[in-house]
């Protein structure tokens, strides 16, 4: 009975689908979704330790940054040789990019030759191999007719594990696959093979880029497909390159833009991470290989490995009786003996069977159908499993760019090459499918490379020529804003030569020095309510103080006004009007109409004082034209207004610059502040200077000149007077030409005063926005950014304000970012782009910061000699955007004072506000008779 049990239990085995029975055996290899999933989240980690600083020495995933900055963007063109080594086959080809007329546009034409390399020479000298690879580029190059004589670029494709600080250097780390030559690891192979073709000599060829080949063969699919980021390659190795943030790679300096990483993923599990799906089967593979222990991942998916890894799985079964009934012929126990191609064919779709029968036969073995079968059946599943591992990698990279791009969907193109891949029937689809699975919302495009990898290679020289030419060029506009010390210290002396000139003979200097009629800083003892009203160029603003000893605890209460864009541009009366009409609507809405309060008025535009409540605006700036104002009275021009209004009066008893208010606001917080600085919408500064220096006869109010430089405010001696130096005017008389670039003269020109505040338009809010826009439609005009062309956006004045270069210029901020505020504003860019216009933000905004800390510098100097000190230490108010929210101006103006200035110490203090504070102060101390 149990004998006829055993019977149909066997008959039933053998009748079962020998697939089943395959299944079961290799269940070890049939990895499923979930541990797909948890492979994919360790190989991300690996990734992650090889990008960062601290872990990438012991990572097993290498992370090799490449150099390769940017992909193809369809300018590439030129002539190069290529030498493709390392993959089954070593090429020497001749790539033309886009050359001659004959080349369909776009296109690229190769001639290529293929050059076996005698096993020895893999495993011997390796300057013999590389003797031979020179060798045959110069048999090439006779063969090919191309000149010996003519330079010609050459980019070396070198698929093995490379360390490299530049494109065309590499370190290599590691043979891999076939190759053991002696004498290379540790050396840089560009140079070893240099010295070869120098050996070999008779030819002029230049190393110009070595690349992996994953890289090159992400270019080549490049050129067709902008969003090819991956390159991929399942060859005789496997191995995978993609774009990553380049400041995720700790490695190499720079936060801006992107580089391309060459994973070098075959090392995936060298250091055991993947023991729990490795099977005894890779152990014998790696065990036999020629680097045990190393290239775990790569034996368990490429080409050099899949066959054997299916005569081990075969011979295993038939030592178990399990195939051929058990026979196992010599051939089936020599290792290489079943090759990965051999596995191809047996899954060919319709001759798959055949060829597994002839195969085996082949091996001396007389295999059933069902051998047949069960053994096809193992090529699939070792070749499944290679693609699945692979499908793995690739959804941990996918993850990491989607996460680079904070997409929750995206799209990307995949270049892809190796054997494997190209002619195992089965692998593309799988892989395709198995991706899917994993990484759903990610829609991927497999781009063949069907011309091997040297296209690519080319255009990462030539990619590589044309940022390096790029740079170059946009280097050479740029260094137009690169004020050398020496250039600094110029501006400094011009800055002082015009003080001097402005404080000595009225109106023949480009510095207008304007008397402020202001002698002392606040004392603390102010108290009581004032007013403040403020012109802010596009708003007005309103403002009671009510001091209680002391402005920590005054209480401020302010109303904030718009001024109609078209006022600045209408007649005066209009705009006085229109502030009168905001100075009732604020006594209305405070209650206190009828209190005649003093006010100070703030008029932040060069005004000639002829007393603290009187002064004639000499010019507008800052984009103002209002008419029937220069030349006239501010203060009166108000109170006319006001007049006209016939419902209150107003006792404007200051007129204060706003650099004044902002020193005197700062100089209530710290004594020391003497200055007050302003970079906001316009720039300037003022600062307590000597009576005695202040030859003008305005300095005491009445016409007749000056006296011993003393002067009796209503209570005390004063030495001194605040200086509204009116700096932007610097250069109206030529002082700056030297350093004015041809997008100044472009800003000034457009600007609705020409000519006028030359030093403003290179250091103001109100511009330098402009300066970056003009800048950037030169190098536009010159083909370097935005492919050449210079679309609407780009010329419409204003489209990029001022505090995009503050958000440009942040640190860290992903170019993406760059790039979506230039998309914004209408204008497309490449990556490469972006970095170029944030080059160019960060030389117009750090001159801009400059010229402040020279013209600081010159100020801070002639009050420390003014009073004959060798020593002096000084507050500088500060107030203005561009001052307080731009990420760099504040230290690059400090650092140059610093460095224009050693014996003055400065402390800037930034003020909230304090313009009119400082304005409500100094009618304070007027009205108190301090003033
Ligand atoms: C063809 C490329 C070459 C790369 C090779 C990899 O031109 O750079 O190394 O594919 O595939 P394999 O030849 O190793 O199968
Ligand atoms: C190498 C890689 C190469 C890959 C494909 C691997 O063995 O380590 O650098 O990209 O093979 O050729
Ligand atoms: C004006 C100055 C003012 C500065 C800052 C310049 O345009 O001429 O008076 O201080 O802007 O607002």
């Amino acid at each position: 009975m149990l004998a006829v049990h055993l019977v149909s239990f066997l008959f039933s085995k053998l009748q079962e689908d020998p697939t089943k029975k395959v299944d079961r055996f290799l269940h070890a290899m049939r990895l499923h979704d979930d541990q797909l999933r948890d492979i994919s989240a360790r190989f991300l980690s690996e990734m992650k330790k090889g990008l960062s600083a601290q872990s990438s020495a012991a990572a097993t995933v290498k992370m090799l940054p490449t150099h390769v900055r940017s992909t193809p963007d369809g300018s590439e063109k030129g002539q190069f040789l290529t030498l493709d080594f390392g993959g089954s086959v070593f090429k020497v080809l001749h790539v033309k990019v886009r050359e001659e007329m004959g080349i369909r546009r776009g296109e690229v034409e190769m001639e290529e030759k293929t050059y076996p390399i005698p096993k020895g020479l893999l495993e011997g000298k390796g300057s013999e191999l590389f003797d031979h690879v020179s060798e045959s580029l110069k048999d090439f190059l006779q063969e090919k007719n191309i000149s010996l004589e003519k330079k010609h670029p050459l980019a070396f494709t070198f698929s093995f594990p490379c360390e490299q600080s530049s494109l065309s250097q590499g370190l290599l780390l590691s043979w891999s696959k076939n190759v053991r030559a002696r004498g290379v690891l540790g050396k840089d192979v560009v140079q070893a093979l240099r010295e070869a073709i120098d050996r070999t000599g008779g030819m002029n060829v230049e190393v110009l880029a070595m690349v992996n080949d994953t890289v090159a063969t992400m270019m080549t699919c490049g050129f067709e497909d902008r969003r090819c980021e991956v390159g991929l390659i399942v060859g005789t190795g496997t191995n995978a390159c993609y774009m990553e943030e380049l400041r995720h790679i700790d490695l190499v300096e720079g936060d801006e833009g992107r580089m391309c990483v060459n994973t070098d993923w075959g090392a995936f599990g060298d250091d055991g991470a993947l023991k729990d799906v490795i099977t005894e089967y890779d152990r014998e593979v790696d065990a036999a290989s020629n680097n045990a222990g190393r290239q775990i991942f790569e034996k368990m998916v490429s080409g050099m490995y899949l066959g054997e890894l299916v005569r081990l799985v075969v011979l295993k079964m038939a030592r178990l009786g399990l195939l051929f009934d058990g026979h196992v012929s010599d051939a089936l126990k020599t290792k290489g003996k079943i090759t990965t191609a051999h596995v191809a064919a047996m899954e060919e779709t319709k001759n798959g069977l055949k060829n597994t029968r002839s195969i085996l036969m082949g091996l001396n073995l007389t295999p059933s159908q069902n051998d047949c079968v069960a053994v096809q059946h193992v090529g699939t599943i070792v070749s499944f499993r290679s693609s699945n591992l692979v499908a793995a990698g690739l959804a941990a990279i996918l993850t990491q760019i989607q996460r680079n791009r904070n997409l929750r969907t995206f799209r990307v193109s995949v270049g892809v090459d190796g054997t494997v891949y190209k002619t195992h029937p089965q692998y593309p689809k799988r892989l395709h499918k198995v991706l899917k699975r994993l990484l759903p919302e990610c829609r991927v495009r497999f781009i063949l490379s069907n011309s091997g990898s040297s296209k690519g290679a080319a255009l990462v020289t030539a990619v590589a020529q044309r940022l390096a030419s790029q740079k170059q060029k946009v280097d050479e506009t740029l260094s137009l804003f690169r004020l050398s010390y020496q250039q600094l210290q110029v501006v400094k002396a011009r800055m002082r030569a015009g003080m001097e000139a402005g404080l000595r003979r009225e109106g023949r200097s480009e510095l207008k020095m304007l008397p402020s009629f202001v002698y002392n800083s606040p004392d603390g003892t102010e108290h009581g309510k004032y007013l403040a009203f403020d012109l802010r160029g596009t708003n007005f603003k309103a403002l009671l103080v009510n001091f209680k000893n002391g402005l920590q605890k005054a209480e401020l209460y302010n109303k904030i006004y718009t001024i109609p864009p078209e006022m600045m541009q209408g007649p005066g009366a209009e705009l006085f009007d229109h502030i009168a009409e905001c100075v009732s609507d604020f006594l209305d809405y405070m209650g206190i109409k009828n209190l005649g309060l003093p006010a100070g008025f703030i008029f932040p535009f060069p005004c000639k004082q002829t007393a603290i409540d009187a002064g004639t605006l000499v010019c507008w700036t800052k984009g103002f034209k209002t008419t029937d104002c220069e030349g006239h009275d501010v203060v009166k021009m108000l109170q006319e207004a006001i007049k006209r209004r016939k419902e209150f009066e107003l006792d404007i008893t200051a007129l204060v610059n706003d650099t004044v208010g902002t020193m005197m606001s700062c100089a209530y917080e710290d004594p020391q502040c003497e200055v007050g600085l302003i970079v906001g919408a316009g720039s300037n500064v003022c600062y307590m200077e000597e009576l005695r220096n202040i030859e003008t006869e305005q300095r005491d109010g009445n016409e007749e000149g000056g006296t011993d430089g003393a002067k009796t405010t209503g209570v005390a001696e004063v030495e001194r007077m605040c200086i509204n130096t009116e700096w932007g005017g610097l250069g109206e008389a030529g002082s700056l030409d030297d350093i004015i670039t041809p997008s100044d003269v472009e800003v000034d020109q457009n600007s609705v005063n020409p000519e006028k505040q030359r030093f403003e338009k290179l250091t103001s809010g109100m511009y330098l926005g402009e300066v970056v826009r003009h800048t950037l439609l030169d190098l536009t005009r010159q083909g370097l950014l935005f492919r050449g062309r210079v679309t609407d956006a780009l010329k419409t004045p204003g489209i990029i304000q001022t505090k995009y270069l503050s958000q440009i210029e942040r640190d860290r901020l992903a170019l993406l970012q760059v790039r979506s505020i230039l998309q914004r504003l209408g204008l497309d860019s490449t990556c490469d782009d972006s970095i170029i216009v944030k080059e160019v933000c960060g030389a117009v905004s750090h001159r801009a910061a400059q010229l402040c800390g020279a013209g600081i510098s010159a100020v801070i100097d002639k009050i420390r000699e003014n009073r004959g000190l060798d020593h002096f230490d000084v507050t500088v108010g500060v107030e203005g955007k561009l001052y307080k929210l731009h990420p760099h101006f504040s230290r690059v103006l400090q650092e140059t004072v610093r460095v224009l200035s050693p014996q003055c110490r400065v402390t800037f203090l930034p003020s909230e506000e304090g313009r009119m504070k400082g304005a409500a102060l100094i009618t304070a101390g007027v009205r108190q008779m301090k003033m």
